[in-house]
């Protein structure tokens, strides 16, 4: 395995006193100050038994703190669960369970809720951590680009979550692909806003220690804030997702950005043309992009001088990348595929299905699209089944099988419905036996789906279609849809 320097180490030699990260309050923490905090935070963890190859969750909303943490599991050679905070306790437990995590840490703002959901493995606070004395541990010097460092769980079409592992390598390729396609200017200054707890966030991270660029960190999305930041704050790239975008281009208004802001970064689901549209005609350059979870964040990418002529493409892959579509048929459209070193080399504990997925180092994405005469992606339709709603997966089996436990439900179907805010929302086709309202439904799914999983709207209905095989065809609730629009 290739081996590099620990690359906060080696940032925090060569540029000890650059920002790593800004606060909106107007602090700062340089690199060093990152190394030699993220070193004390690893020694307190090794105090309390964490150590190479430890699994540990970190369960918060975008801080510092959660940063820190990261860099001080890599100190330790031990392996960080990202974990998404709307996600219910069942949800959470499925994950952890899953992943072999034998800690969690959090923020002092979410320790309240999180005791109340019963977690299987022991929780405690960053804050908990920085309270307790350090062991004295030999920490990571460098480190082995094949050896894990993150793993975030995606579901798959089966309805279980898989973890995705990303290796130090993965993000190491991943960054530096971006770097190659966007280039790099003293200057920089990249918003996070996106959840750290997703690759879209936590390769920011990833980023500004390789790149020695300071990262402007937002706890929460708010457009308000988000507009100042460029306005004002000297950042330059910012990372969204549609509905992200949708709330900025409607607050800017006549307002023009300054020239030093160079990259609205939009990825995590498909983007509608008016909105690209729009962006374009108040001068926000948006560079749109493809990627997943298991592509360590975008590995195709448009840049603005195509966004023109290119619109609705999401470009062509990063210059370490490969990108085919594989079209058996005369049909141009087909299955996308892609291959490079920043492309995750499985998923934790499920060789089958890495072995399904990953051929000769092709990841089968399950996405539809084509390629036009330029080598141009277009991706045209997602991921089996596959709802987006703001940037966050939903899949129809997984709030199905949730429905179908409720004892009053018979069948129940989900689909995707367009969305105004969230581009997609899920609703539900149920055959009931009569006694039982939608909102009742909503309440016994409250306690197994995070909020953003919940069905916006509950159908009943006398059957529902399938096929000779007796499965549900989700194509034709789409077609019911449609035809109640009318
Ligand atoms: C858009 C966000 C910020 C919306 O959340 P907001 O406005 O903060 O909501 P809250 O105040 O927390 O809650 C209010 C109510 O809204 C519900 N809600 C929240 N989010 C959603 C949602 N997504 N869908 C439906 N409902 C939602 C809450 O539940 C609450 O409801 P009530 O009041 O009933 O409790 C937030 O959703 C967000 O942060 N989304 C983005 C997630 C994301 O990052 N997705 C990308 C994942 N993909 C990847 O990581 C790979 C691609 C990638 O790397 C990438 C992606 C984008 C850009 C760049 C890259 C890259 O390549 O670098
Ligand atoms: P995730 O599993 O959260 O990483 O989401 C990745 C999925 O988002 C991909 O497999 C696609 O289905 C979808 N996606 C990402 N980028 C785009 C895009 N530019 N257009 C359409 N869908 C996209
Ligand atoms: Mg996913
Ligand atoms: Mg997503
Ligand atoms: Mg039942």
């Amino acid at each position: 395995s290739e081996v590099i320097p620990h690359w906060l180490t080696k940032q925090a030699g060569l540029a000890p006193e650059q920002t790593a990260i800004e606060y909106v309050n107007g602090n700062t923490m340089s690199f060093l100050e990152l190394k030699e905090t993220s070193q004390r935070f690893a020694r307190q963890l090794a105090h309390i038994g964490v150590q190479k190859g430890s699994h540990v969750g970190i369960l918060s909303n975008n801080n510092a703190a959660m940063v820190i943490a990261l860099h001080a599991l890599s100190y330790l050679g031990a392996v960080s669960v990202m974990l998404n905070t709307r996600l219910t306790g069942e949800e959470l437990n499925y994950q952890l369970n899953d992943a072999e995590v034998s800690l969690v840490l959090t923020s002092d703002k979410l320790i309240n809720d999180i005791e109340q959901m019963n977690l299987s493995v022991s929780v405690k606070t960053f804050t908990e951590i920085t309270g307790l004395p350090e062991s004295d541990v030999k920490l990571m010097t460098e480190l082995y680009l094949d050896d894990p460092f993150t793993i975030i769980y995606t579901s798959g079409t089966t309805g279980f979550p898989k973890g995705v592992i990303h290796t130090y390598g993965n993000h190491w390729w991943s960054a530096i692909g971006s770097a190659l396609n966007l280039g790099l200017s003293a200057g920089d200054k990249w918003l996070a806003t996106l959840p750290i707890f997703h690759v879209s966030g936590l390769s920011i991270f990833m980023k500004s220690v390789i790149y020695g660029m300071p990262v402007y960190l937002l706890e929460k999305f708010d457009e308000m804030v988000v507009h100042d930041a460029i306005m004002s704050r000297g950042v330059t790239i910012v990372s969204v997702v549609t509905v992200m975008l949708q709330r900025l281009v409607k607050l800017i208004g006549g307002e023009r950005y300054p020239d030093a802001f160079r990259c609205m970064l939009l990825g995590g689901g498909p983007a509608p043309k008016p909105l690209l549209e729009k962006a374009k005609a108040r001068n926000i350059p948006v560079f749109q992009s493809y990627g997943m979870t298991e592509t360590s964040s975008q590995i195709v990418t448009l840049s603005p001088k195509d966004a023109l002529n290119k619109i609705g493409s999401a470009g062509k892959a990063l210059f370490p990348a490969q990108l085919q579509v594989a079209h058996p048929t005369d049909d141009p459209v087909g299955e996308i595929f892609v291959k490079g070193p920043m492309v995750t080399k499985g998923y934790f504990k499920k060789a089958e299905v890495t072995k399904k997925t990953i051929q000769d180092g092709w990841l089968a994405t399950g996405d539809l699209g084509y390629l036009d005469e330029g080598g141009f992606l277009y991706v045209v339709d997602r991921r089996k089944d596959l709802i987006i709603s703001g940037g966050e997966n939903v899949y129809p089996t997984e709030v199905e099988s949730v429905l179908s436990g409720m004892e009053q439900i018979d069948e129940v179907g989900v689909v995707g419905k367009v969305d105004e805010e969230w581009g997609q929302v899920p609703v539900a086709f149920v055959v009931a036996d009569g006694q039982v309202t939608g909102q009742e439904i909503i309440q016994y799914a409250q306690n197994y789906l995070a909020t953003y999983k919940l069905p916006k709207h509950i159908y009943f209905v006398d059957s529902l279609p399938r096929n000779a095989s007796n499965k549900l065809v989700r194509t034709e609730l789409v077609k019911w849809l449609e035809r109640m629009k009318k």
